[in-house]
């Protein structure tokens, strides 16, 4: 049934998506005393954990880092078991969370927000649901993810296949069996990486169909230990102040090196070193490796000899070699055993770069006039990142302009934060955000936080709107394509850039001019009293 029991209400704030961005957001607006109320679509806490559920799945950052920060309490009592986390220690501690923090009586689950129209002479969201309810709010929150509308690409005869069918990002809540199954796995991104080596060990035979290839680095992950472990709660409070100035967002040991200006020999040694320890640090091995294609050749080198040592079939190895973008322009994968993985005798790959699958069967796909017959596919096929899940709310601002309409050649914001027509409505790690050009769980708690204060200082000011003005929002955006265009990121088809959507413009959608820097910049913001932003008084007879 759904929940109607607050139908036709107004609350100061309503928040889209209960994962880690709705969870913290709501602990602090219902702290300051902002009534609040949070819409998910899953049934339970977790967002991204709720859904990736697929055999593999696992955190890339590493689980000291990869963990609320804003409790000492919290971070000083809970215990990840391993080095980089698998998703459901993850979703355990999301669950923790939400009961730590009583914070389930306020979300009703299993509800999708549809609509959130501003009205303008009433300065209110109102916002509707699937399930029928209406309800008012000053502030409307998309705490939404930027990697939560799962793409299955359009493929003739798709449904005309009698087999059974899963995505990465929507898998099943039950245990999926696929023993004795012929299984396709169409895309190798991180998802696919990730499950590839998992299903080998279970289906009867694996058939990964790769459009293009991806780098991959080993994550070399271990149970955690208690020195390690010690070693970061010891020192918590300094740790995280150095992640929260850090590029990344996250800690690890960055060389402030160029690649070239040491011996070929160094350079192998640091990559050797850096492939051992495991993990992104590997993309830490230079300062340059991102911004100088020659620097990056070097590392993009180094693995694709990797992938020789360890694929022995050399046709095989070679298909998996990326030579076509540069290393760590697409998301880099990070993998347990994914490379070895071919060498087994029930795993095979097929390079569709030159021949797209050309149809499903009822019983299989077609690709090259080949058919395969498979009895479960599996598409690792990956988002419609950044704008997806924004644009499947029909979102409205001032003069009913739809937020689609005005993010039509690409998003428009101001620090990735809000945009300009669309009062009181805030994202959460939002588009022109460092948000997945970082550690998300640091982002996620700065703009929170950044949010929290805005309420914050409205409330104190007698303010009843906030709005980004349209030259700071034109400057904002002009400045996050200049900081891509620095670097090599461009130049690679990814989903950072829209490329794997159709029609999608083509534009670097997170700011990767560094979370340090980007925080700097907020804060310098809030210091000039909110520069770039324009606020409207509460009107003197609304005013209590
Ligand atoms: O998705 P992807 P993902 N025919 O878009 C292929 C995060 N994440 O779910 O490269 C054939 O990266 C596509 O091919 P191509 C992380 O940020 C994190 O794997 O477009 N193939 C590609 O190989 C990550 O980047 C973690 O040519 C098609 C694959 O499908 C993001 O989520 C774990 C196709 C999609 O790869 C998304 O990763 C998992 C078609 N029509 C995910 N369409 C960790 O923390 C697409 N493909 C470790």
């Amino acid at each position: 049934m759904p929940d109607r029991r607050k139908a036709g209400t107004s609350v100061d704030a309503v928040i889209v998506g209960a994962g880690f961005s709705g969870l913290y957001l709501l602990h602090r607006l219902r702290g300051l005393g902002f009534s609040t109320r949070v819409f998910e679509r899953g049934a339970d806490v977790g967002g991204t954990w709720y859904w990736n559920r697929y055999p593999g799945a696992r955190c890339d950052v590493e689980s000291m880092q990869y963990s609320y920060s804003f409790d000492e309490d919290l971070q000083q009592e809970w215990h990840w078991p391993e080095k980089f986390s698998a998703q459901p220690d993850i979703l355990a501690y999301a669950n923790h969370v939400a009961d730590r923090f009583d914070l389930k009586k306020d979300i009703t689950f299993d509800t999708t927000v549809t609509a959130a129209h501003f009205d303008e002479a009433a300065r209110r969201w109102t916002i509707e649901t699937d399930t029928g309810e209406r309800i008012r709010a000053q502030f409307f929150v998309m705490a939404t993810g930027c990697i939560s509308t799962a793409q299955i690409p359009a493929i003739e005869g798709i449904d005309s296949y009698k087999g059974r069918t899963f995505h990465t990002g929507a898998w099943p809540h039950e245990k999926v069996d696929f023993t004795g199954e012929r299984i396709a796995v169409i895309g190798t991104g991180s998802s696919g990486i990730q499950a590839i080596p998992v299903l080998a060990q279970e289906a009867a035979h694996v058939t990964v169909f790769q459009r293009t290839p991806n780098y991959s680095l080993p994550s070399q992950n271990c149970p955690m230990t208690d020195e390690y472990e010690r070693s970061w709660k010891e020192h918590y409070t300094d740790l995280r102040e150095n992640m929260r100035s850090s590029f990344h967002g996250s800690l690890k040991d960055l060389n402030d090196r160029p690649a070239l200006s040491v011996s070929e020999t160094e350079r192998q040694e640091t990559y050797q070193k850096r492939w051992d320890i495991g993990g992104t640090p590997f993309l830490g091995s230079f300062n340059d490796l991102l911004t100088d294609k020659e620097a990056n050749d070097t590392a993009a080198e180094f693995v694709r000899q990797q992938i020789k040592k360890i694929v022995k079939d050399p046709a095989t190895a070679d298909l998996l070699g990326p030579k076509t973008y540069p290393i760590g322009t697409k998301r880099i994968c990070v993998d347990s055993g994914y490379f070895e993985t071919y060498n087994r005798d029930n795993v095979d790959l097929v390079d569709i770069s030159e021949t797209p699958i050309e149809r499903f069967t009822p019983d299989g796909l077609v690709v090259d006039g080949k058919h395969y017959a498979v009895d479960s596919v599996v598409f690792a096929t990956g988002f419609d990142a950044m704008t997806g899940t924004l644009f499947r709310v029909d979102i409205r601002g001032r003069g009913g302009q739809a937020l689609k309409e005005k993010w039509e050649a690409g998003p428009r914001t101001y620090l990735g934060l809000m945009s300009e027509a669309f009062p009181n409505m805030f994202m959460i790690t939002g588009p022109g955000s460092p948000s997945v050009k970082s550690n998300m769980i640091i982002s996620i708690e700065q703009h929170v936080d950044l949010v929290t204060d805005s309420l914050v200082h409205m409330r104190a000011n007698g303010l009843e709107t906030m709005e980004p003005e349209r030259q700071a929002e034109d400057d904002w955006v002009d400045h996050v394509q200049e900081a891509a265009n620095r670097t090599l990121f461009p130049l690679a088809n990814s989903w950072y850039m829209g490329s794997n959507i159709p029609g999608k413009p083509r534009l670097f959608t997170p700011y990767i001019g560094g979370v340090g820097r980007y925080r700097q910049i907020c804060e310098q913001m809030v210091a000039d009293g909110y520069k770039g932003f324009r606020f409207e008084r509460k009107a003197a007879a609304a005013a209590e």
